[in-house]
């Protein structure tokens, strides 16, 4: 694989070699490829997708739904119509929360971890307190290991949600969610699966797995901002009620009420991101084309790289395993003397971009004892060299701040 020419794909890095942008699980980066395929969107097919008769109106619609196609056939699920697009993974997981969490009992409990992002902790928390239902929480150890006896601890005969990230955004720690899944089963529990920072990285086939609904975001993984997904499992999203009402998402509408589409329509109220989902078919073109078996041995070069830089940095605490592979190319740490917004911006005075805060995970940072972090999290398109430029960078963070060494 020629790396050096991935990375030419990426307009933003080719016009400033002296960036080094360390921030790709908040927003990658996005190749002309997709920008291309936007533009051309716009350029030629463009209209209301799903509503005119018209040719034009017809066009958009097909190059919309060959999108959802060919997500279906990026996460192996069935049928296209368990495909939902919607704006991103957090308004995926409040889909679920909302319409599923909506046939929740009294006293039945929806679990989730302790890592989880905010998007796939508030729903449930909003879920419980509309219907009665209990939240509970899964543990981790320091390494951010959920272990299956942590798991099946907190698993009870009333479980019916188990709502899970497979790769923490904070630790990069991966849950065995294939194990998870079949465990939730087992309780009577239906498995909700965070895939906003695993699918970019690792083939996610949801039959393989095993899940009844996986949540995404296209802008994570190369596809523009805006476009997200819910995959869920056909006979519990035709089970479930819409989320959003509006035009597109009715079958009749009378006076007195309505009657809902067929699946997928029903969940996708007003007119479609269609520019967005076709920007996702084509980042879904562009990562097929270089393959994931490429993509995750880049990744995690990029990673042992990454690792060894930042472990041998003095008074430098990286959070999580003790391994580079166990972080998915996700590096969060805190500097003795530094406050992890002081390292963001010292590094950003370098031109090196890197996430500080709580990551939308104060759970997890609960948890960790610690409020605040510094984040760098890589994508195939990094390269040594900027990893270098980044040790270089914050092994002057705490001189510039004014301590002795
Ligand atoms: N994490 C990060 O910098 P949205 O914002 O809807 O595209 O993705 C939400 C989300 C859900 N789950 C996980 C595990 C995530 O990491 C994120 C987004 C970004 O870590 C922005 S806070």
């Amino acid at each position: 694989m020629n790396w050096t020419e991935i990375r030419n794909d990426f307009p933003l890095l080719a016009a400033d070699p002296e960036l080094v942008y360390l921030d790709s699980a908040a927003t990658t980066q996005k190749p002309r490829q997709v920008i291309d395929a936007v533009r051309r969107y716009y350029e030629q097919d463009n209209a209301n997708p799903l509503r005119g008769l018209y040719e034009l109106s017809q066009r958009a619609t097909e190059v919309y739904e060959n999108a959802r196609e060919a997500v279906r056939r990026f996460i192996g699920a069935e049928s296209a119509e368990e495909i939902i697009f919607t704006r991103n993974a957090t308004e995926s997981l409040n889909l679920v929360g909302y319409s599923y969490g909506s046939l929740l009992k009294p006293g039945d409990e929806i679990l989730v971890s302790v890592m989880e992002h905010h998007s796939n902790l508030i729903p449930w928390q909003q879920a419980a307190q509309r219907t009665g239902a209990v939240l509970r929480f899964i543990e981790c150890n320091e390494e951010g290991e959920i272990t299956e006896e942590a798991f099946r601890a907190a698993l009870t005969d009333k479980t019916r949600i188990v709502a899970m990230t497979q790769v923490s955004n904070v630790l990069g720690a991966q849950n065995d969610i294939k194990k998870f899944a079949a465990l939730a089963h087992e309780a009577g529990a239906v498995f909700v699966c965070d895939g906003a920072q695993s699918v970019p990285h690792m083939p996610v086939d949801v039959r393989a797995l095993g899940v009844d609904f996986l949540a995404f975001s296209g802008h994570k993984m190369c596809a523009p901002m805006g476009i997200g997904v819910l995959y869920g499992r056909r006979e519990l999203l035709e089970r479930m009620p819409p989320f959003l009402f509006g035009g597109e998402m009715i079958e009749y509408v009378t006076r007195e009420g309505a009657t809902w589409a067929e699946l997928p329509h029903k969940f996708e109220a007003g007119t479609v991101n269609a520019s967005g989902a076709v920007g996702l078919a084509a980042s879904i073109e562009y990562y097929e084309r270089i393959g994931f078996e490429n993509i995750t041995a880049r990744e995690e070069e990029l990673g042992a790289a990454a690792f060894n830089a930042l472990t041998g940095i003095p008074h430098l605490h990286l959070l999580g395993a003790k391994t580079a592979k166990a972080h998915h190319g996700i590096f969060t740490f805190t500097l003795d003397g530094a406050h992890p917004h002081d390292i963001s911006e010292i590094l950003s005075a370098d031109k090196v971009c890197v996430r500080a805060g709580h990551h939308c995970a104060q759970v997890l940072m609960q948890h960790m004892k610690t409020p605040s972090t510094a984040r760098v999290s890589l994508a195939f398109y990094n390269t040594e060299a900027e990893i270098a430029r980044l040790a270089e960078s914050l092994s002057t963070v705490r001189r510039r701040l004014g301590h002795a060494e």
